[in-house]
């Protein structure tokens, strides 16, 4: 009752998707799309995607942007919450996928301008405006002067590995080398290859040597690059083992494609020879002996210093 149901409607090749922004699933006006896929010319219910916030009133607009990939071909659509997010509004970015339409992206209305408000209340049809081959839409609110016009551009995938070539740091290690191996997938259009710059961060128990050469990458093919990390003197200190994050950017540019915004961060934990055994946990043993230097007896009031000498040892594992 009162969901609004079929108060936006979007029909594809393959889909119709229904809006009903006031449906009360698990909150108040969260709102739902349903969507219905065309199985021999019959519709059948195939998914419905709800709100994540109470009041957000998801499925207010729903607007389709075609394929988003020259080579697997899925529609994207976009699906607005004009109310989510404090009433700013937020517009989420569905892309289809065999199992059913998968979040990519969400733009809130606060990350355009500080003070809009409902922004998602109406969606336009897509068009290519900058001709670089992907559709775009505009983004109207509900108590702005501005409309907004998002342009979509080419995502690149990068998959990547980052390995170690000693298994273990030992006290006898000086520097150790590491690989990082990086492929890209997805469409690039008028250039055959991308310079991706590539970061390694670590602690301050080594100090990393970045690679002279820059990375060029050519679509589908596996490259490495190495980084030589230096052990500093003081890195046994601490028994942890070395954590390493690589991570690779796109300059960015107004036509130039850009990295998928979550991609996976490359890590890799190398640990150190602690001589804790196999479990690599230190289990001390730590013993105190305390004695008086100089004296047997004390009598209060007749000496202002008493020299004591502490020992600890250590009978078990690396403390
Ligand atoms: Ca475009």
């Amino acid at each position: 009752m009162g969901a609004y149901y079929g108060s936006s409607l979007l029909v594809t090749q393959q889909y119709l998707l229904v809006g009903a922004p006031m449906y009360n699933m698990k909150a108040y006006e969260e709102g739902c799309v349903f969507i219905y896929r065309n199985d021999r010319d019959d519709l059948l219910l195939w998914q419905t995607i709800c709100g994540q916030q109470k009041g957000g009133r998801f499925g207010t607009a729903i607007t389709s942007f075609g394929r988003i990939d020259n080579y697997v071909k899925p529609i994207g659509v976009a699906i607005s919450a004009p109310y989510a997010d404090d009433n700013a509004g937020i517009v989420y970015i569905y892309v289809e996928h065999r199992s059913g339409f998968k979040e990519l992206q969400q733009i809130s209305g606060k990350t355009i301008s500080s003070d809009v408000i409902g922004f998602g209340i109406s969606l336009s049809n897509s068009l290519d405006i900058d001709q670089n081959g992907y559709n775009d839409f505009a983004v109207g609110s509900l108590a702005s002067t501005e409309l907004v016009v998002l342009r979509s551009r080419k995502v690149l995938d990068f998959q990547a590995t980052l390995h170690s070539h000693v298994d273990k740091i030992s006290t006898t290690t000086k520097d150790i080398t590491v690989s990082y191996c990086i492929t890209y997938l997805g469409h690039f259009g008028d250039r055959d290859y991308v310079e991706p710059t590539v970061t390694l961060e670590s602690d301050a128990r080594v100090f990393i040597e970045m690679p002279i050469r820059p990375l060029t990458l050519v679509l589908r093919v596996n490259q490495c690059i190495n980084f030589t990390l230096t052990i500093k003197p003081h890195a046994f200190d601490s028994p942890l083992p070395l954590k390493l994050k690589a991570t690779s950017t796109l300059q960015e540019c107004p036509q130039c494609s850009i990295a998928h915004p979550k991609p996976p961060p490359s890590t890799l934990e190398i640990p150190f020879v602690t001589g804790c055994g196999d479990d690599n946990i230190c289990v001390p043993d730590l013993q105190l002996q305390a004695q008086f230097d100089d004296a047997t007896e004390l009598i209060i009031g007749t000496r202002d210093d008493l020299p004591l000498t502490v020992v600890v040892s250590n009978l078990g594992e690396t403390a």
